[in-house]
């Protein structure tokens, strides 16, 4: 017998743990002032996940899904999209969204059960949060053909996480996106779990990144926690989906150092000494590391920029206090142009009934 078809899995990795080059950086990485506002976005996104928890657990908040440790996938995914993409969130990728335009205050309205949080002032055509796991990965390509169709030159970037990839939606929207060479990126965040599922439990393929490869898509892997690697995988992925030359599958090797939201207790399933060595590998000290190596960070402007974040998180979190409530009847909004009669009901016994007010 002959081989007929053959593949390879890649692995990038351009700042190591340690925060040190692991050979020539992107042309991106010589801008000290470009680095400096993805390091801003990541420490922003790691304050504001203590705050959200903080306000979850005094009861100002709904369940929140957290981002803790998957920073720098988040926001070197951002910080490689132009504008004019689409982007279909899960429910934790916060440093993309931010990075494109959705505000702090949007994401905590979301999480206190308020749809309007996801009526994104700044990047209107990107999708809400959606919790159904894989849903995201069909509408990518569904909005990719319509790109293709209209002949413009945008990409349609679909998150989903490894446990997500279990799901057939994931398989159908990459094979519609190889058959059509559509201008999508699947990345896949491989945050090691999916609430209490290993990721080693989760599939009998050595890497989540050739799931594509039976879509005739390519796929590779990155170090999640590289900001750097993540950007250039991404943008080079983005530029081959724009010249035509269709979809791309990235897996990011990250990892989940949070709960799967404050509904859950991962020391109940996760081993202790597994959360430790993942917080030797996070993602803010390693381009902390280098940025000081070059002279462009230092103690001085840390503390500077932990105070603006503070600042920024308590606007936003005043701004997200301060809003109007929303009448109880908003919650059966958006579903159906018609209610059937079970949810009418309901609707009607809600607005009569209404919780008291705070
Ligand atoms: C279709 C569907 N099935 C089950 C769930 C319940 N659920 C919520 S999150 C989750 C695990 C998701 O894990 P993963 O895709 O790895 O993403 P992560 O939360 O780790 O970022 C599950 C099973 C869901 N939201 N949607």
């Amino acid at each position: 017998m002959k081989t007929v078809a053959q593949f390879a899995i890649g692995y990038e990795q351009l700042l190591d743990a340690g925060g040190r080059p692991t050979g020539e950086l992107p042309a991106f990485a010589q801008d000290a002032g470009e680095l400096t506002r993805m390091y801003r976005m990541m420490v922003l996104c790691r304050m504001f996940d203590a705050k959200a928890i903080n306000l979850q657990r005094t009861g100002q908040l709904g369940t929140y899904a957290p981002c803790t440790g998957q920073e720098a996938t988040h926001v070197g995914v951002g910080a490689a999209m132009r504008p004019e993409d689409v982007l279909f969130p899960v429910y934790r990728e916060y440093g993309t969204q931010l990075w494109r335009g959705v505000t702090l205050t949007e994401i905590l309205t979301y999480w206190a059960g308020d749809e309007t949080g996801t009526n994104f002032a700044g990047p209107r055509q990107d999708f809400p949060w959606c919790v159904p796991i894989g849903s995201q990965a069909p509408h990518a390509a569904g909005a990719a053909m319509a790109f293709r169709i209209r002949g413009e030159p945008r990409c349609a970037v679909a998150y989903i996480g490894e446990g997500g990839t279990s799901q057939g939606a994931f398989y159908e929207a990459v094979n519609l996106a190889g058959a059509r060479r559509l201008p999508t990126v699947f990345v896949i965040v491989n945050n090691g779990w999916a609430i209490s599922v290993p990721a080693s439990a989760q599939t009998g393929a050595e890497t989540f990144a050739q799931k594509g490869i039976a879509g005739g898509v390519p796929g590779m892997q990155v170090d999640g926690n590289d900001v750097i690697g993540v950007r250039a995988v991404m943008e080079a992925a983005l530029a081959r989906a724009r010249a035509g030359e269709g979809p791309t599958v990235i897996e990011a090797l990250t990892y989940r150092l949070s709960d799967h939201t404050t509904a859950d207790d991962a020391s109940r399933y996760r081993p202790a000494d597994e959360l430790a060595a993942a917080w030797q590998r996070e993602p803010l000290p390693r381009l902390r590391a280098y940025l000081a190596a070059q002279g462009h960070w230092d103690d001085t402007r840390e503390q500077q920029l932990r105070a603006a974040c503070a600042a920024e998180i308590d606007a936003a979190v005043k701004g997200y206090q301060s809003r109007p409530r929303p009448a109880v009847g908003a919650m059966f909004e958006h579903l159906f142009a018609h209610p059937p009669a079970a949810l009418a009901e309901q609707r009607e016994q809600a607005t009569r009934y209404p919780p008291p007010a705070h």
